[in-house]
């Protein structure tokens, strides 16, 4: 089946679509189809932001739409940056120095106190309008310094253990990933979904 992904991200793109083509469900871009909407995520958790965000590109589209709204929660800044995780420092601001922002914050932070998550929540709405939610969280710490070259956003300072988000394989990041959590989940309630009358 052939889903549409609410989302401009394409470090996200590329993770739908490796975590959920083995379980043969297709993913396509807004890029893909064409679709230039600036979605306004004015939500204040990532429930409603994922929410408003597949439900604008189901209204368009009138097709089966899934959206992500994600961010990192670092406990020593009380859960920040978290909804705002592609906001912080101004939207426009590359992630090397977001990352650098980020670390500044944390100079003065033990590594005991470095303690963070991602999280993630899938949204879903299938083609009749019905929505789904599915949240995916992994805990981890905050770096000194960024390490491994793969991945996407705050990868290079997101460690689990002694490995950062970068440093993993893909299979290694999905398979602990907050985005890899929820698509299972996700892909393991769409047929009972799909089924519904
Ligand atoms: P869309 O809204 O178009 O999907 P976005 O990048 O704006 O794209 P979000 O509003 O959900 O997405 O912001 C989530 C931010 O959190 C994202 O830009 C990354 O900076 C960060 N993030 C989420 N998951 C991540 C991951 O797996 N690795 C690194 N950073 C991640």
């Amino acid at each position: 089946m052939e889903i549409i992904v609410a989302t401009k991200n394409k470090g996200k793109l590329r993770e739908f679509s490796r975590i959920l083509a083995p379980m043969d469900i297709q993913v396509v871009g807004m890029e893909d189809l064409d679709i230039h909407l600036d979605i306004e995520e004015n939500g204040e958790t990532f429930y409603d932001n994922a929410k408003i965000k597949a439900e604008a590109i189901h209204a368009l589209t009138g097709k089966a739409v899934v959206a992500d709204d994600s961010g990192l929660c670092v406990d020593a800044l009380g859960g920040r940056p978290g909804v705002y995780s592609a906001r912080y420092g101004g939207e426009d601001l590359p992630y090397p120095q977001k990352i650098a922002m980020l670390l500044e914050e944390l100079k003065d932070c033990p590594p005991e106190k470095r303690t963070a998550q991602f999280a993630c929540v899938i949204y879903f709405v299938d083609e009749k309008g019905r929505g789904y939610g599915f949240e995916g969280i992994c805990p981890g710490t905050i770096g000194y310094q960024c390490k491994g070259e793969r991945g996407f956003g705050y990868d290079p300072i997101f460690y689990v253990g002694e490995e950062s988000f970068s440093s993993l394989t893909d299979e290694q990041k999905d398979a602990c990933s907050h985005r890899g959590k929820a698509l299972r989940a996700f892909a393991q309630a769409l047929p009972e979904i799909l089924n519904r009358p």
